[in-house]
């Protein structure tokens, strides 16, 4: 019987990829390098000094900038992100997500958040659904990124639960991954490419019917 559910921010609860991609694609564009809505895709679950990395090295640049200045550009790309953030609202739940949270705290099974986002607590607040979780996994205290366990096994730590004793719901490919080493039932989300490792693929979360679920 599972006890409680670990959730992905983007892509999962809200689509930001749109925003994150916007803000990267001006800083590439401003340092010569051009990246466009395919590449953007193997940025989503990766953290953000991995994602600026991975834009360096596609525009084949590398060995082009300091550990100082690349913080810099990260910073730059981050302040834009947020500025776009700003106008988020309950209306940028994706489709499904608030009846799914809603179900979830009436038959009172607990929710935390494995996000590689620094800036989750701010986008839960701004579509309302904050209060729905019992913790955030800070990206911050972690010492690797997804595919790696570490950030589900910690959401499980919040949740009091045994990582088994956990479901794990994903969009990225890096992050159903993780929640498979974590050794959890992943859920794959949304995907715009096959998420091969998930135990179940859904569209929308309220596909799901949580007492079934429970019993994976
Ligand atoms: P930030 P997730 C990830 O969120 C995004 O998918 C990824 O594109 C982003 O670089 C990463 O968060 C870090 O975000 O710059 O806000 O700290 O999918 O793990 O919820
Ligand atoms: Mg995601």
């Amino acid at each position: 019987m599972k006890k409680g559910f670990v959730f992905d921010l983007d892509g999962v609860i809200t689509d930001t990829a749109k925003y994150h991609y916007i803000a990267w694609k001006n800083l590439a564009d401003k340092i010569g390098i051009s990246i466009d809505l395919e590449f953007n895709e193997q940025l989503k679950g990766i953290s953000r000094m991995d994602s600026l990395n991975r834009i360096l090295a596609h525009g084949g640049k590398e060995n082009d900038f300091t550990e100082a200045e690349k913080a810099e550009l990260a910073a730059k790309k981050n302040t834009e992100y947020v500025a776009l953030l700003q106008g988020l609202t309950e209306k940028d739940l994706l489709p499904g997500v608030a009846e799914f949270l809603a179900e979830a705290q009436k038959l009172k099974v607990p929710s935390a958040i494995a996000s590689a986002s620094k800036n989750a607590p701010f986008i839960l607040e701004k579509l309302g659904v904050a209060a729905d979780f019992v913790g955030i996994v800070d990206p911050n205290t972690l010492k690797k990124g997804k595919p790696d366990p570490e950030i589900f096994i910690r959401a499980a730590e919040i949740l009091n639960i045994q990582p088994e004793e956990a479901i794990g719901f994903e969009d990225a490919p890096a992050g159903i991954e993780g929640i498979k080493k974590a050794g959890m039932f992943a859920v794959g989300v949304l995907a715009s490419e096959p998420l091969t490792g998930a135990d179940i693929t859904v569209h929308r979360l309220d596909e799901l019917s949580i007492p079934d679920l429970l019993k994976k």
